[in-house]
């Protein structure tokens, strides 16, 4: 029988051998990023952040996207783990042409709570920051690690939240609650520009969330870098520290939730806060008019940003996901080597 949880056999091995793993989710493949070519690179390219990866012109952004993450892994001495459900298979890695049948093809976008039905009918689909947990979770307890070993570091671009107008209609993305109970340590620019912020950062601490700006002290704000003084998180300056608090929060307190690390957009990639905040309110109004809701408006708003801006908002989205990625790879490489975990 083919077991419903599968580990492609480099990411095993890494695991056993302590080497630093990251997983990916593909929500952001399938639904994030559109799939029309850029064969101009990002500005990210011509940086130090991207080093010597190369964006791929001639593939949809989704693809070009999704290699460079991995080869940003690599660069770094990790290993990339996407996670997906391919065929009905809840996957942990998946083969390069495998990823471009998931770029290609018409996928669900899953969340923790369409996997089982997603598999049960042999379907494929992206992972939200939910689903990635929930198959990080079930892939450590298949290959037998304890509740904290196994697939700790996972990097998205930005986690799911509140979204704004909540007290009209609220919708509070499953990537909280996924967050509340899965023991990886997550890498995110902030949570999406899009979302209520402030009562985002309230339901992670309602949900026990430990939330810790990597060199900064307040929340990023995707795609926009955040307000000094607004949205106050606690700083950590330096990987072991990361860590540290890691062996403390899982180990000694035996606590399960997700530690995020806020990964702030640097300066000269990230847009004007104005400016975004201005076509914010007309995709929302947009949103509204089309009655998009539900899993629909997220992949909406971002087109949205991304179309209106003429790309910037695309090129800002490609950049902090290499971002976070190599970051990842870091904190994984410490993690990996700590046996107090
Ligand atoms: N980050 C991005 N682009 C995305 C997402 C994250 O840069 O498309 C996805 C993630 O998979 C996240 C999901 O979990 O959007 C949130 O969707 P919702 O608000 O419907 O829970
Ligand atoms: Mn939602």
């Amino acid at each position: 029988m083919i077991p419903r949880v599968a580990v492609h056999e480099e990411v095993r091995e890494a695991l056993e051998r302590n080497l630093p793993v990251v997983v990916l989710e593909t929500a952001v493949l399938t639904h994030g990023l559109p799939r029309e070519a850029r064969p101009q690179a990002p500005a990210v390219f011509g940086t130090a952040l991207a080093g010597s990866i190369e964006w791929d012109g001639s593939l949809p952004v989704n693809l070009a996207t999704a290699r460079a993450l991995a080869a940003t892994v690599r660069a770094a001495g990790g290993v990339p783990a996407s996670s997906c459900v391919l065929d009905g298979v809840l996957r942990i890695g998946i083969e390069p042409d495998e990823l471009q049948r998931l770029a290609m093809m018409e996928a669900e976008k899953c969340s923790a709570r369409d996997l089982g039905r997603v598999m049960a009918c042999g379907g494929s689909g992206g992972t939200t920051v939910a689903a990635t947990l929930a198959a990080c979770t079930a892939a450590n307890q298949s290959l037998g690690f304890s509740e904290t070993g196994g697939l700790k570091v996972f990097a998205t671009g930005g986690i799911g939240g509140v979204h704004r107008h909540w007290n009209r209609h609220a919708d509070i993305s499953a990537d909280i609650r996924a967050l509340a109970v899965s023991s990886l340590v997550v890498v995110t620019a902030g949570a999406k520009v899009i979302l209520d912020l402030t009562a985002t950062r309230e339901a992670l601490d309602t949900n026990l969330i430990p939330v810790l700006g990597w060199q900064v002290g307040h929340f990023p704000r995707f795609t926009v870098q955040g307000r000094p003084g607004e949205l106050a998180v606690p700083r950590v300056e330096d990987i072991q520290q990361v860590g540290s608090i890691c062996q403390q929060h899982w180990g000694t307190l035996r606590r399960r939730e997700a530690i995020l690390l806020l990964n702030e957009l640097p300066a000269g990639l990230a847009l004007d806060g104005a400016l975004v905040e201005a076509i914010v309110q007309e995709a929302l109004a947009a949103a509204d008019e089309r009655r998009i809701e539900g899993p629909a408006l997220t992949p909406f708003l971002l087109e949205y940003m991304a179309k209106r801006t003429g790309g910037a908002a695309l090129e800002a989205n490609i950049a902090l996901l290499l971002n976070n990625v190599a970051l990842a790879t870091q904190v994984a490489g410490v993690l990996a080597t700590n046996d107090a975990i």
